[in-house]
């Protein structure tokens, strides 16, 4: 694990000394919109056209924030147009890795060992961290994107055009953007990346103002979800998969080693039926890997995990019924 410095790379943990023991998370860098003409998005450069077969999705399965732009490629049928290469789960002193001969593992597109050299590639001398997703467009050769919230705004419309592409789903309908975004404000700050302050803390101050704030947010959202199937608008929204991702992981990997312990998701009537609800949507299953997610974080976070045991457990069944139909 480690980050680039003008270009070249540092084997480094995070430095959570300079914030007192509190992780933050670094913004990502390269933030331009893929529209339906190549016209410039909300606060991007213009020329990045949804064309079938330019651009290639970097991604990690082990990783909640690269499994939303799996989901969103999947239900809107994007696999044929934007092509994929998933990186081996085990991050270490290189960062993300590529197995030039394990065919799930390999760089599709150069044929490179490291990740870096991906953003390496797009910018010779970039500083900062190297993180999955990668939206990478082939035209350009360049990083399109490595924001997932913003690739997934991007898979949800952009490519309608394109053929056999999902144009009827739509996860983000304007009458309900208010409403998802103020979900989704409050689930990326204590949920999504609120297990990662609860997990990388260094004070135990930091840890538990983590832990308080996540435990708030789930009660809140297990009332929620006690009288309504999904977060938003009686519909499937990306507030929805957004949230899905780091439930689908918390009892297996946030609950011990990120020391998120209060209760599982499995305690929590709703929500416990809520994550099987979406597991089953058709096609979401195989974006979920279970064994590659615990490997990635036990094996890879030897700060946390000094022994890089992987624990066999939980038993999980996310395909028991779940009987939430009847709040549709
Ligand atoms: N803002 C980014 C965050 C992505 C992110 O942090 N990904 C993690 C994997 S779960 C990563 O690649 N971390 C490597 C690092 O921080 O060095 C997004 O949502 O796309």
């Amino acid at each position: 694990m480690g980050l680039l410095v003008d270009g070249q790379w540092h084997d480094q943990w995070y430095d959570t000394d300079k914030s007192g023991g509190k992780f933050e998370r670094e913004a990502a860098r390269f933030r331009n919109w893929v529209t339906h003409d190549g016209s410039p998005g909300p606060d991007g450069e213009g020329g990045f056209k949804a064309e079938s077969g330019r651009y290639h999705l970097y991604v990690s399965m082990a990783c909640p924030w690269a499994h939303r732009t799996l989901i969103f490629r999947k239900l809107k049928g994007l696999e044929k147009h934007v092509s994929a290469s998933v990186v081996h789960p085990d991050m270490m002193e290189n960062g993300w890795e590529f197995r030039p001969d394990s065919e799930p593992h390999r760089d599709h597109l150069h044929g490179f060992r490291f990740m870096h050299q991906v953003y390496t590639k797009a910018a010779p001398g970039y500083s900062g961290r190297v993180t999955v997703p990668v939206l990478w467009d082939k035209e350009k050769q360049t990083i399109a994107s490595n924001e997932s919230a913003e690739i997934i705004r991007m898979f949800n419309s952009a490519f309608n055009e394109l053929d056999g592409v999902r144009s009827d789903l739509d996860f983000c309908p304007e009458e309900l953007q208010g409403e998802i975004e103020r979900v989704n404000a409050r689930v990326y700050d204590t949920v999504n990346n609120g297990v990662y302050k609860a997990g990388f803390a260094t004070a135990q101050d930091k840890y538990e103002d983590a832990y308080k704030a996540l435990f708030d947010s789930l009660d809140w959202l297990e009332e929620r979800l006690s009288g309504q199937r999904y977060l938003v608008g009686g519909q499937l929204t990306e507030a929805d998969w957004r949230l899905f991702t780091t439930l689908i992981r918390f009892d297996a990997v946030y609950f011990g080693h990120f020391k998120c312990n209060r209760q599982r998701i499995t305690d929590f009537p709703a929500l416990s039926a809520y994550v099987r609800d979406l597991y089953q949507v058709h096609g979401v299953a195989e974006t979920v890997d279970i064994g590659q997610i615990k490997r990635h974080y036990y094996v890879s976070q030897r700060t946390i995990n000094p022994t890089q045991i992987v624990p066999v457990g939980p038993e999980l069944d996310f395909d028991a019924p779940h009987g939430r139909e009847r709040l549709s």
